[in-house]
């Protein structure tokens, strides 16, 4: 059975695009269920109606508090029996019930080469600590922020010319690439999150996850 994905964006949405093309080009044994914004009019709200998925907006200021704001989210997640969570660029920090709740099925991808740079701001950072390297990694969601368990990272080298913008766009690029890669592995059953670490087929990934070569 292909499975239920859901995903949850903020913005754009160009990983959801990326994940949307992997599914059309067959790669993704899934299919998108729903995607959830918290906020109105952002362009990923458009892709999704584009490509005929169920769209809905959960306005976080509509709520008393973020308590509320997530059990609602989760109520609307599970009326779409989603196997699989999706955080694309959702910029809300999420409750630990609502984490408990979907614990080893969900996934974000965070603009840095974790555990370096949790939080936001990651290029600006990167660039003014004089690193050579940046990047994106997927990880499983838990209650700590920016802190579970890393599945796939994938680098980019930082040159002595590049600014926040171009920083930002090579990174995304490699985004696009590692999180379908991420998204297929667990809808093939072929990763998962175990009291041992994160398994890819028959190997343990270890604390840094699968290092992805871009092409
Ligand atoms: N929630 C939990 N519990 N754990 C994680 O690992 C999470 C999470 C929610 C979102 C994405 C994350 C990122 O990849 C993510 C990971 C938003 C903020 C933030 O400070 C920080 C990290 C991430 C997402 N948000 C502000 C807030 O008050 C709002 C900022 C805004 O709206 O622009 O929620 O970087
Ligand atoms: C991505 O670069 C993602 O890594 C980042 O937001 C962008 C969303 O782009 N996520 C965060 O910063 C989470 N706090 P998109 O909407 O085009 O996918």
């Amino acid at each position: 059975m292909p499975k239920s994905i859901v995903v949850l964006i903020s913005g754009s949405g160009s990983n959801l695009q990326a994940i949307m093309d992997s599914i059309d080009s067959g790669r993704i044994n899934g299919r998108i269920s729903a995607v959830i914004s918290n906020k109105d009019g952002v362009f990923g709200l458009e892709r999704a109606r584009n490509a005929g998925i169920a769209t809905e907006v959960l306005d976080h200021k509509q709520f008393d508090s973020r308590k509320q704001f997530d059990a609602a989210m989760a109520e609307l997640i599970d009326s779409y029996a989603a196997d699989l969570v999706v955080l694309a660029g959702f910029m809300r920090i999420l409750t630990p019930e609502f984490v408990r709740h979907f614990q080893g099925r969900m996934l974000n991808i965070h603009p840095s080469l974790l555990p370096k740079y949790k939080g936001l701001h990651t290029h600006q950072r990167a660039l003014e600590a004089g690193d050579s390297q940046h990047g994106c990694t997927v990880h499983f969601v838990t209650e700590e922020l920016d802190g579970g368990p890393l599945l796939v990272q994938g680098a980019v080298s930082i040159d002595p010319d590049d600014t926040e913008e171009s920083l930002q766009q090579k990174v995304h690029k490699v985004e696009h690439q590692i999180y379908p890669l991420a998204v297929e592995w667990l809808c093939a059953d072929r990763a998962k999150w175990t009291s041992e670490g994160v398994i890819l087929d028959d190997s343990n990934l270890g604390e840094r996850g699968f290092q992805y070569q871009q092409n």
